[in-house]
């Protein structure tokens, strides 16, 4: 690390690269970067912490939805052997205290200045390296990682009269690290999504009173937490190439067996068995992928999982008008959530659901919430359980300014654009790892293969003394249309969710993802690496001495 002054940009730090974000993604990037390629590496988080998503997710009841053997890293089979978990889909805080523990073996803490937002990257064309402004702190960096989340920037809905309200708001993605007293509270939680059902299982059984504001009901089956099962991790490691290669070369990287069966070429009771019987077993990605493979392509497929749910929950909710309104009329098409307990939350005397489709709320008051009709539901805490502006939200908060002085907002003014998730034409040596039109996937085994494919380039671009690295016009254009073609072919296009931006007003709604499958997208990747980048990369000049 070199303290330089610049004639131009007046006292900057020169690094190799600058990695922004200390969750999975951000972590093993400076690992790879500095512990493998001896890089000297930079990293910010605006968390005071490492843990990323893990970090600011402390609502109660937060957990991954991921079996566990599937969501760790796997670049060390040590690490992977002595950490040991402790169930089947871990909480929040033993996630967080695995990154810490990621963090400390590796010693990455010492390159992470916490409390640090980048509020802007400039390419500097003539020395072809980024400028970074972090919290007025420049410095110079040949390459960037951004590792920033895709489920980071906050949706925190302005509501008529919030300012007025005397008791407690909280938004689950920026939940107190400090405890929060909700026993014997009457507590509002406004959204259903994954973080909403989550904190609505966990805390239901000891607020005073519950009252739910649902806009859009979701399909929910079980979690069916339990511990790992026995001997799993050990057999994993007995093969654990092959275990990772297979996860890798999949379709949705979650480490589960995936079916090749389409619902649509067995019978309606073979459909409908099948489906119960995946319910049982629980899990949201496995009831959508394990029973069968064309849940997410094929109406008839669709139909029948969700008509097993609307049955369980008319099984489970005891007052006929609740369960209804708990049964969503849109398809199983946004990203599938499982919660154990969901359902039977609303049979507690101390729970109402309160549909905000039809009686939306107008106002917060002092001591509440007020819908359409009226009516003031009285409050000591309100949780805003209403998710992110996913994806691309992260990469737009920074300030970018590429080649040619054009601005990331105007390259992406209609729509995000990328080459495999990973970088955008105009915006040369600057990574995105799951960014725009990445892999739809579990996402630490394919965070895993992006950073060491941007490791990869970056030693190229290094050892041919290239300067930069860019994506071609025509291979982001072309990505684009094969990302959307695929996307097309599935439901997710027509329902509407965070997958496709149409949660955020004013966004483009618009295909976020590549739906081909994690083994394509890393057949994809491999081929820039076997083509020497020659096809679809723009590769610079050599950097001035
Ligand atoms: P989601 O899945 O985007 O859910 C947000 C919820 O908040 C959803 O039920 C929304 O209803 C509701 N919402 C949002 N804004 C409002 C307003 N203004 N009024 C009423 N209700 C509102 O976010 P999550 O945090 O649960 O999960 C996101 C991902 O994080 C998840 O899929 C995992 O991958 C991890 P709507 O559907 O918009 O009617």
């Amino acid at each position: 690390m070199n303290d330089v002054v610049n004639a131009d940009s007046g006292p900057m730090t020169e690094v190799d690269a600058v990695v922004i974000g200390s969750g999975f993604a951000g972590l093993y990037s400076i690992h790879k970067l500095r512990n493998e390629l001896g890089l000297d590496v930079q990293a910010f988080d605006d968390a005071a912490d490492v843990g990323g998503t893990w970090f600011w997710n402390q609502y109660p009841g937060a957990r991954s939805d991921t079996e566990v053997n599937a969501y760790c890293y796997s670049f060390d089979k040590d690490l992977f052997h002595e950490w040991k978990w402790s169930e089947r889909y871990p909480r929040q805080h033993e996630i967080r205290a695995y990154l810490q523990h990621v963090a400390d073996r590796y010693d990455l803490r010492r390159s992470i200045r916490f409390n640090t937002r980048v509020q802007s990257v400039t390419w500097d064309e003539p020395n072809s390296r980024w400028i970074v402004d972090a919290d007025g702190e420049k410095y110079a960096a040949q390459f960037v990682v951004e590792a920033v989340g895709l489920l980071s920037a906050t949706k925190v809905p302005h509501f008529a009269g919030q300012e007025k309200f005397k008791g407690e708001i909280y938004h689950t993605a920026r939940w107190p690290h400090e405890d929060v007293d909700l026993a014997g509270k009457r507590v509002g939680v406004i959204g259903t999504g994954s973080s909403g059902t989550q904190v609505i299982g966990e805390i239901a059984p000891r607020v005073g009173e519950m009252t739910v504001f649902q806009r859009t009901p979701q399909w929910v089956v079980p979690a069916k937490h339990r511990p790992i099962s026995p001997g799993l991790l050990e057999r994993i490691e007995q093969d654990y190439e092959g275990y990772w290669h297979d996860v890798l070369y999949s379709v949705t990287a979650f480490g589960f067996e995936e079916s090749d069966v389409a619902a649509e070429s067995v019978s309606e009771e073979e459909r409908i068995a099948a489906f119960e019987k995946q319910y049982e077993q629980g899990g949201g990605f496995q009831y959508m992928f394990a029973a069968f493979n064309d849940v997410a392509t094929s109406r008839i497929a669709n139909a029948a999982a969700t008509e097993v749910i609307a049955r369980k929950i008319r099984e489970t909710v005891k007052d006929p008008v609740t369960a209804n309104l708990l049964i969503p009329s849109d398809l199983y098409a946004k990203r599938p959530l499982c919660c154990d307990g969901y359902y039977e939350v609303y049979n507690q005397d101390n729970v109402q659901l309160v549909d905000v489709q039809h009686n939306p709320i107008v106002e917060f008051t002092e001591n509440g919430i007020r819908t359409e009709d009226g009516h003031e539901y009285e409050l000591d805490v309100i949780v805003l359980a209403t998710g992110f502006d996913a994806v691309s939200g992260n990469q737009l908060k920074i300030q970018h300014t590429g080649r040619n002085g054009v601005s990331l907002h105007d390259a992406w003014k209609h729509r995000p654009r990328t080459h495999l998730g990973l970088m955008s034409h105009g915006f040369p040596n600057l990574y995105m790892i799951y960014g725009p039109m990445g892999p739809f996937t579990n996402q630490p085994p394919l965070h895993e293969a992006q950073v060491d494919w941007v490791a990869g380039t970056i030693q190229y671009v290094r050892d041919h003394d290239l300067g930069s690295i860019e994506a071609g016009a025509e291979a982001e254009e072309a990505w684009i249309a094969e990302s959307d073609e695929q996307a097309a072919g599935t439901l997710f296009a027509v329902t509407n969710s965070w997958i496709n931006g149409s949660n955020i007003p004013g966004k483009p709604i618009i295909n976020m993802f590549f739906m081909g499958g994690s083994a394509a997208y890393m057949d994809k990747m491999q081929h820039e690496v076997d083509t020497d980048y020659q096809e679809n990369f723009v590769l610079g000049s050599p950097v001035p001495a």
